[in-house]
Order: C-alpha cells, then sequence, then structure tokens
C-alpha cells in the first residue's frame, strides 16, 4: 500500500485504483525509431534532405543521385543543385510530420524541429510537447482549440494532443496525488503569447475546481490587471508591463478555496513617458473613451488627446479594440471582486489627477530659472480631484523643503527639477493606486478557513525585450528573464543530470547554454550592474555618466558585458544581445518622491492618503518615508529599485523551488502580430536561446522513471516464476528485469535505483495488474466455494 515511484513519473497504488494509467504506448517499430538518431547518416540512403537557402531557410531536398561526397538534390521550386554531402541536414520519413511531441522524431535537428512545428502550425495545431516543456506558438488569431468542449475533453482524457489544457490537468492531478504544490511557469519574449496564455490555463483551472463562485472573481482579475497594468508597447499590443504570480489555493476535495496574485516591478515611467507608437496604460484610454456622462461631469474628463501625457507618443488607439467597451467590462470586473462604487469612483479619481497633473506647466520666476506651477486648469483640477489647497500644490511642486544643519530652508526649482517632481508625483499615484488594487482583489479572494495549503501557481511575467533604445525598464525585465532561465536551466538540465550522475548511471552529459555568467554579471558585490548602480545612485554627484564609466572601469573583463560609446552598454544575455542606454538609470534607480509631496499626499482630503500609506508600508521590508513618518528627510533610507527587484525575484525563486514546475515556452513566429507568416529564423532564435532541442535530447536519451530497488523488488518480486537464491533487493531487481526481457538499453541500474526510459514501466504495471485481479478472482471463487 502507498509504494510510489521518487521522480517525476510516481505512481501510487491509488492511482492504479481509479485514474487508468496511460502509459505511452509506443509499437516496438517507432519505439526503435527514436533511439535511431545516433546511427551515421548517409544521404546515399535517404530519400530527401535539408538543404539551407542563402537567406538563412531551410527547403527540403529530393536526392536525385548522390556521387563521392557530392550530391544532387531538387527543390520544391525545381531547382537542381549540386551540393556538398556535410551541406546537407538528415530529414524525418514523411510518416513523421507533425508528430506531437518532438521526441518522437528520428532526426532531431533544427531545421527538422522546425519543419514540424511548422507542419502544425500551418494547421492550428499550436501547441507541441518538447518532451517535457509545452511549446506554444502564438497564433496570432482565434484558433478553435479552446472552450468548454475541448475542456470536457480533456477532463476526459479523450483528446492526447498537446495543450494548455493537459498540462494544466497534469499539475492538478499532480498536486493531488503527490500532495505537492505546483507551478506552470510560461516564459517567452514579449509578444509571445503568455498572458493569453496563463488566462487559457486560469480558464482550465476553474472549470475543474469551480464551483464556489470564487473562480469567476479570479477570471475577473484579468480584464482589471490588464487595463492597469498592460499597454501597447511596438512588440505587443497588449503587454504586460508587470510581474504577476498568481496562487490558486484548492480545498481536500480538489475545489478552488480562494487565490492570491503577488505583482512585480510595475513599469511606471510609462505613465508620464511614453515612446512614439506606444502608448500609457489601457485604463486611461478606457476611461476617457468610456467613462458615463456623469463620471465625466464631476473628474472634469477630457479626451485622450487633451491630455500631454496621452498625447506625446501620438496613438491613442489599437486596432481592433474599443476602449469604451473595455472600460464597461473593467466596471463590470471591479463590481465582481467586491471594489465598491465609491472606491471604484475614486480610482477613476486619481487616474484624472494623474492626467491632469501632466498638464500643468511652469513659467520662469525669476533671472536663476527658477520656476512657478501656472495656475491654470491643470493645477486647478488635480488640486480639486486629491482634495488639497491650490496654494500647497503649487508650493510642493514648485519648491523642496530642505534641512541645513538645524535650519529648514526652501529651495526654489528650475523647470527640470519642478517637471522631475510633478512627474513624480504622478507615477507614485500611478503605482499605489495599483498596488492598492492589487489589494483590494486579494482581500477579496482571500483563501477561506479551510485551506489545505495546495495550490498551482501560475507565473507569467514580462517578456524578455529589446528596443532600439533600451532602458532601466527592459534592464529590470530582462534580469527577470534571465533569473526565470535559470530556474528551467535548473530543472531540466542540472537536477536531472546530477541525479544520473549521483546514482553512478552511464551517462554521456548533454551540454546547455548555463546562463549563470550573466545572472553573476547582475548580481556579483561589489562589482556587478546591480551593486555598481546602487553604490552609484548613493553617490551625491553619481551620474548617468559616472554610472555608465563605472561599468566599464570594473566589468569590461567579463564576457557577457561590453561597454560601449555615449554612456550605453551592451549585456549579453541568453536570448541575445541587448544595448542598455543609462540615461535615467540613476534616477529610475532611486525612485524619489520628494518629502514634500509625501507631506502633500497624506494632508489630502481624498482617500490618497491610506492608498499611500499602505503602499508605502507593503512595499518596503524597512518602515521608511511615508505619511506616516511626516518629520525628517528620511528619504535615503529606502531600497533602491533594483535591490527590491532582485529581493523579489529571490523570493519569487525560492516559491517556485518547493513546487513541481511545468513549464510552457511561448514563441513568436513574426515581429508583425501577424496570423500569416512564419518566420524560420526569428523562431529558431527562440528555441535555441531556450534550449529546446536540448531538452528533447535529455528526455529522450533520459531515465524519466525511478525506483529505489526495494521499491521496485516489494511491487513486482512476486511475479518471478523462479525464487530468486539472495533475498537482496537488489538481485531480485535484476531478475525481474531479466524475466521480463526488459532490454539493457532501456534502463540502468543505479546504486540505489533503477532507471527506466519511457514507457518501460508499464509492461510490468500491466502483468502485475492482471495476475492482480486473478490473485483477487481466485480468491473469490475460492471463498464463494468455501460458502
Ligand atoms: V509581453 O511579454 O506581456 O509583452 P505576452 O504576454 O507574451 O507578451 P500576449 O499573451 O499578450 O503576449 O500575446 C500577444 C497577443 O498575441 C495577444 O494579444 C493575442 O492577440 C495574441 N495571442 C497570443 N496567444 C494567443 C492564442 N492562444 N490565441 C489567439 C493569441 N491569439
Ligand atoms: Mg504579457
Amino acid at each position: 500500500k502507498g509504494i510510489s515511484l521518487e521522480g517525476r513519473s510516481s505512481i501510487t497504488d491509488e492511482d492504479l485504483e481509479t485514474v487508468p494509467l496511460s502509459f505511452p504506448s509506443i509499437s516496438m517499430s517507432s519505439r526503435e525509431r527514436r533511439w535511431s538518431d545516433t546511427t551515421p547518416y548517409s544521404s546515399k540512403k535517404k530519400l530527401q534532405s535539408w538543404f539551407q537557402l542563402p537567406n538563412g531557410n531551410w527547403e527540403l531536398g529530393k536526392m536525385i543521385s548522390t556521387s563521392g561526397n557530392e550530391s544532387i538534390i531538387s527543390l520544391s521550386d525545381g531547382k537542381v543543385l549540386k551540393v556538398k554531402e556535410e551541406s546537407l541536414v538528415p530529414a524525418n520519413p514523411d510518416i513523421l510530420d507533425g508528430v506531437d511531441d518532438l521526441m518522437q522524431l528520428s532526426y532531431l535537428n533544427e531545421p527538422s524541429v522546425l519543419y514540424n512545428l511548422q507542419y502544425r502550425y500551418n494547421q492550428n495545431m499550436i501547441y507541441t510537447k518538447a518532451g517535457p516543456v509545452l511549446v506554444a506558438i502564438n497564433p496570432f488569431k482565434k484558433v478553435p482549440l479552446y472552450g468548454n468542449d475541448y475542456i470536457e475533453a480533456y477532463k476526459r482524457k479523450a483528446i492526447e494532443s498537446p495543450h494548455v489544457y493537459a498540462i494544466t490537468d497534469t499539475a492538478i492531478r499532480e498536486m493531488i496525488r503527490d500532495e505537492v504544490n505546483q507551478s506552470i511557469i510560461i516564459s517567452g519574449e514579449s509578444g509571445a503569447g503568455k498572458t493569453e496564455t496563463a488566462k487559457i490555463a486560469m480558464q482550465y483551472l476553474a472549470a475543474l475546481g469551480g464551483g464556489s463562485g470564487i473562480e469567476y472573481e479570479i477570471l475577473k482579475t484579468n480584464p482589471i490587471l490588464e487595463a492597469f497594468g498592460n499597454a501597447k508597447t511596438l512588440r505587443n499590443d497588449n503587454s504586460s508591463r508587470f510581474g504577476k504570480l498568481i496562487e490558486i489555493h484548492f480545498s481536500e476535495t480538489g475545489k478552488i478555496s480562494g487565490a492570491n496574485i503577488q505583482t512585480f516591478l510595475l513599469e511606471k515611467s510609462r505613465v508620464v513617458q511614453c515612446n512614439e507608437g506606444e502608448r500609457s496604460y489601457h485604463i486611461f484610454y478606457q476611461l476617457c473613451a468610456g467613462a458615463p456622462p456623469s463620471l465625466r461631469g464631476k473628474l472634469n474628463l477630457q479626451n485622450a488627446e487633451d491630455y500631454k501625457y496621452l498625447r506625446q507618443s501620438n496613438c491613442y488607439s489599437i486596432t481592433g479594440i474599443n476602449d469604451a467597451e473595455e472600460f464597461r467590462s473593467v466596471m463590470e470586473a471591479l463590481d465582481v471582486v467586491h471594489i465598491s462604487k465609491e472606491d471604484q469612483e475614486n480610482v477613476f479619481a486619481m487616474l484624472a489627477a494623474v492626467l491632469w497633473l501632466g498638464n500643468i506647466s511652469f513659467v520662469v520666476i525669476d533671472n536663476e530659472n527658477h520656476v512657478q506651477a501656472v495656475e491654470d486648469e491643470g493645477l486647478f483640477h488635480v488640486a480639486k480631484l486629491i482634495g488639497c489647497d491650490i496654494e500647497d500644490l503649487k508650493l510642493t511642486l514648485s519648491t523642496r523643503k530642505m534641512k541645513v544643519g538645524n535650519d529648514n530652508i526652501v529651495q526654489k526649482l528650475t523647470l527640470s527639477q519642478a517637471i522631475d517632481a510633478r512627474d513624480a508625483l504622478a507615477k507614485s499615484i500611478y503605482a499605489c493606486l495599483f498596488d492598492w488594487l492589487v489589494e483590494q482583489i486579494n482581500k477579496s479572494l482571500a483563501v477561506g478557513k479551510r485551506r489545505t495549503g495546495r495550490s498551482i501557481s501560475i507565473l507569467d511575467i514580462y517578456g524578455f525585450e529589446s528596443f532600439n533604445r533600451n532602458s532601466f525598464e527592459q534592464f529590470c525585465i530582462n534580469y527577470a528573464n534571465e533569473r526565470l532561465q535559470q530556474h528551467f536551466n535548473r530543472h531540466l538540465f542540472k537536477l536531472e543530470q546530477e541525479e544520473y550522475i549521483q546514482d553512478g548511471i552511464d551517462w554521456a552529459k548533454v551540454e546547455f547554454e548555463d546562463n549563470q555568467d550573466c545572472l553573476n554579471l547582475f548580481e556579483k558585490r561589489p562589482l556587478g550592474l546591480l551593486s555598481l548602480l546602487d553604490e552609484e545612485s548613493t553617490f551625491p554627484n553619481g551620474t548617468d555618466l559616472t554610472f555608465a564609466n563605472k561599468l566599464k572601469q570594473h566589468l569590461n573583463s567579463n564576457s557577457c558585458f561590453k561597454g560601449e560609446r555615449d554612456q550605453a552598454f551592451t549585456v549579453h544575455h541568453y536570448a541575445g544581445q541587448v544595448t542598455y542606454d543609462t540615461t535615467g538609470f540613476l534616477e529610475k534607480n532611486r525612485d524619489l518622491l520628494h518629502l514634500d509631496s509625501i507631506q502633500l499626499l497624506s494632508s489630502c482630503t481624498c482617500p490618497l492618503p491610506q492608498i499611500f500609506a499602505s503602499h508605502m508600508l507593503t512595499q518596503s521590508d524597512k518602515p521608511v518615508v511615508g505619511p506616516l513618518h511626516k518629520s525628517g528627510g528620511a528619504d535615503s533610507q529606502k531600497l533602491s529599485v533594483a535591490t527590491k527587484f532582485k529581493g523579489q525575484l529571490f523570493l519569487l525563486m525560492q516559491r517556485l523551488e518547493s513546487t513541481t514546475p511545468h513549464f510552457i515556452r511561448c514563441i513568436k513566429p513574426n515581429n508583425l502580430q501577424s496570423p500569416e507568416s512564419y518566420e524560420q529564423g526569428l523562431v529558431l532564435q527562440q528555441l535555441r536561446c531556450c534550449g529546446v532541442l536540448e531538452v528533447v535530447r535529455i528526455s529522450r536519451s533520459g531515465f524519466p522513471t525511478r525506483m529505489s530497488h526495494q521499491k521496485f523488488a516489494r511491487r513486482y518480486g512476486f511475479l518471478l516464476l523462479d525464487n530468486v537464491a539472495s533475498q537482496d533487493p537488489l538481485s531480485v531487481s535484476v531478475a525481474i528485469l531479466h524475466q521480463f526481457n526488459i532490454l539493457p538499453e532501456m534502463y540502468q541500474v543505479g546504486y540505489t535505483k533503477l532507471f527506466f526510459r519511457t514507457g518501460q514501466i508499464g509492461v510490468l504495471e500491466d502483468t502485475r495488474n492482471r495476475t492482480l485481479h486473478g490473485i483477487l478472482r481466485v480468491q473469490s471463487c475460492f471463498r464463494g466455494h468455501q460458502a
């Protein structure tokens, strides 16, 4: 009773009784086929091979003839070429076209993988397994793969085709079976489909674990968080500008009992600054387009075009999106997560205040270029919306109180200082609002008392980004992706191989692209990117230029780093090189809000002070500046943005380490967000940088099923026909393996465990089940007979 296997494919007796075991049933021929990768390739015997065209794309060439080491091939357009044999790459036989797990390919090489994925993609089969990893290629159009019928089919296991539903189903089963929390970790570049994939996984969880109604609330958090935390970028019309981990809790009966959302570093600079062709957060445009007349009046709302913050990027709408309609669904969703109408109105008032802040302008008042805020409608509306005195607001935006020795002095601001003060205020209000919203949502989703502690977490962060100009935001985003990549590597390459080596089995190590060097470049102390950034941020005379120079001085010998002209530097990331412009790094890393602004906010008559107080308390590890500390210039105690982010990422990784991970790799087939184009080069680059081929290689040469000698002997020992003289588990195990003719290449005997290739244990399980049933039948006959 309760015998279980170690490792991922563990099964228990309970499973045997409840769930029909579905071991992959591969016929012998195809099983052999799978190991044929190592057979020497000779084009002489082949009918077709891959040939790389000058543009880098691969094409299938039909072999016409071969002589010496040259072959003549014909391409699909009728062209006939004479090529060197070494420039050909073996292609798989047609019967393997579109296999749903790359593990099944006889020849595992880049063109074959690309072709297989494309073959499926062209038929709307956007999901493919790469061993344990689910690869999802963004269709950029509606594909008929979702909804209740599909959910039902996956639940009943009527469909086997790879899918987010299938991987989510596995997570649920493993959570129940192993009593271990699970995580679904979604990664990929910006626009690859992570957020959509996360929602699809949530949909499945809601359908299977629903019933109490809380699942509906959970789903409704998506439109809210997307409205406030997503924006149109050049990469993605709905780009997440924050990271998100949603932990969904389950009761003992497998029903959803609640959830908790954790968010990571929202890109707040977007509120005040945004590049040509991009947009600020969706909610601003939604509010301007969709607010009902009464609300418009109350908030003095104008059109998006009338607000400077929204005007600067010259982009107001998104093709196919109706902002006014979206606004109505956000309001509905806010109702669902129990945010009162009054609070909703306050939230909208804050948003309007942020917009009006951007319209505040300044005039020079003396010959030292000091400025003062102009008393125009901007100033007027902000004061009204946040509930403060116009004069106080004016003063806050044009002066700074400072303590010099024992004296309080008031310093006037220059234009750029005043604009910074104004923008800092706008960013803070928005970031506070966002955190407050997440907090309210969490209260509404709070896990009931009868919690079991079992959960499935879904991680959806902003994807790797590389633009023409990359700043502090991309620096943080790409650092987060680097961390996540390491988690992926650790689970799929390191831990797996370490276990083989530890148990002394014969194992040819599969090399993979380790990104530890790049992480060291970021994290090393005192000479890493983050430490040097923090150091420079605390120097009163530090500037973006001195920071860039320090990097060059200390890091130039690091192979992942390269200093560039014009205070820029390049990092060699796992997903490619990115050049960062250090302009604004220090300011963004310090992220200071002047005490004057903090005091202003804490004295407002709007609900901001409460929102603000809770933000300040939840956002830092130390009790720092905030409205609760009205005296003292404690600004400098605040943790830097980069350090706080690093801490958050460490905690996140720790949390994920305690779960069984399921990985989904999203792939973007083109940069145009277009449904019709599959760019081989682009896909290949993404497959390469996340090591998809290597994962497949490890999985198929690996031994995913493991069982200790003791357990194996106990579980199958009774099936032995001959009594084994020695009773030690190892001898019993070996005798079993022999009796069942398990081929030597299908298993390995380690010091403590037996390791099996996929599917091997199935034969033994079948025999065991049949034998057990036989015994039971005999016993019941016997009992019947006695009666
Ligand atoms: V970012 O790192 O947040 O910038 P994501 O999250 O990886 O990025 P997202 O999920 O937002 O990308 O997908 C981008 C767009 O691709 C979506 O807005 C959809 O239009 C499209 N998409 C993605 N996945 C699917 C899908 N399964 N079906 C249909 C999809 N469209
Ligand atoms: Mg996203």
